[in-house]
């Protein structure tokens, strides 16, 4: 049984006729946005999708599912994404899948916001999972430097082909291996305010609803 495919399942049922929806980034959004094209065909489900990434426009426009950039809409009604970690206060860390910039700007317009998850990313606390920090590509050694300095051992990310990776907004991740955030709120405007980060993986105060697949079927947490 594919846990993350019957939590992406369970959040498409959320999505109603008229909304504009946020679509997600990652392979269990992936499920959602194919449950949502099913609805669009089958159903005759009326929507517009806002997508977080190149990926996840592509697979939209390939299920038919109408799309508008985050600047063509007044809003968005309900956005539906994973996540690589949710703490036990719903906070989140994000960005495995490197598309955490436009997730965190379309999240930030968006009335609601449901994470769709398997239980291996429940935690206690944040930061097992590396903490991605989206960075501009000029600094980003002077970056490296400063983050093994302070110990949180920086990893630039690679791509498949083993290059320096580029996001869809054109830069690079540094992944920081913290393995535990005491306090994520003082960490993120920590990074908010270094010269060079364009944004980081610290999903704060954004879900409004968790929906986990597991055994039992989909467990709504939140
Ligand atoms: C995306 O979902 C990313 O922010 C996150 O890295 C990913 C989770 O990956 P998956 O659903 O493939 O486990 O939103």
């Amino acid at each position: 049984m594919n846990f993350k495919k019957i939590a992406g399942i369970e959040a498409a049922k959320y999505v109603k006729d008229g909304m504009i929806v946020g679509l997600g980034t990652g392979s269990t959004a992936k499920y959602m946005v194919d449950e949502i094209g099913r609805r669009v065909k089958e159903e005759g489900l009326t929507i517009t999708g806002v997508t977080t990434s190149n990926e996840t426009e592509r697979q939209a426009k390939s299920l038919n599912i109408p799309l508008k950039s985050i600047d063509e809409v007044p809003y968005v009604d309900l956005t539906i994404d994973g996540a690589d970690e949710i703490s036990a206060d719903f906070q989140g860390i994000k960005g495995g899948g490197a598309a955490l910039l436009f997730e965190k700007i379309v999240a930030t317009y968006s009335k609601k916001c449901i994470w769709i998850v398997d239980d291996s990313k429940m935690v206690e606390k944040l930061g097992k999972f590396p903490l991605p920090i989206e960075v501009i590509p000029y600094g980003s050694q002077q970056l490296m430097h400063l983050f093994e300095e302070k110990g949180y051992q920086p990893t630039l990310r690679l791509d498949d082909e083993g290059k320096t990776l580029i996001t869809d907004g054109g830069h690079n991740i540094i992944d920081l291996h913290l393995n535990e955030i005491d306090n994520p709120v003082e960490f993120g405007h920590y990074l908010d305010q270094l010269v060079g980060v364009v944004e980081h993986g610290l999903f704060l105060n954004t879900v409004s609803l968790v929906i986990v697949g597991n055994q039992d079927g989909p467990q709504t947490i939140k």
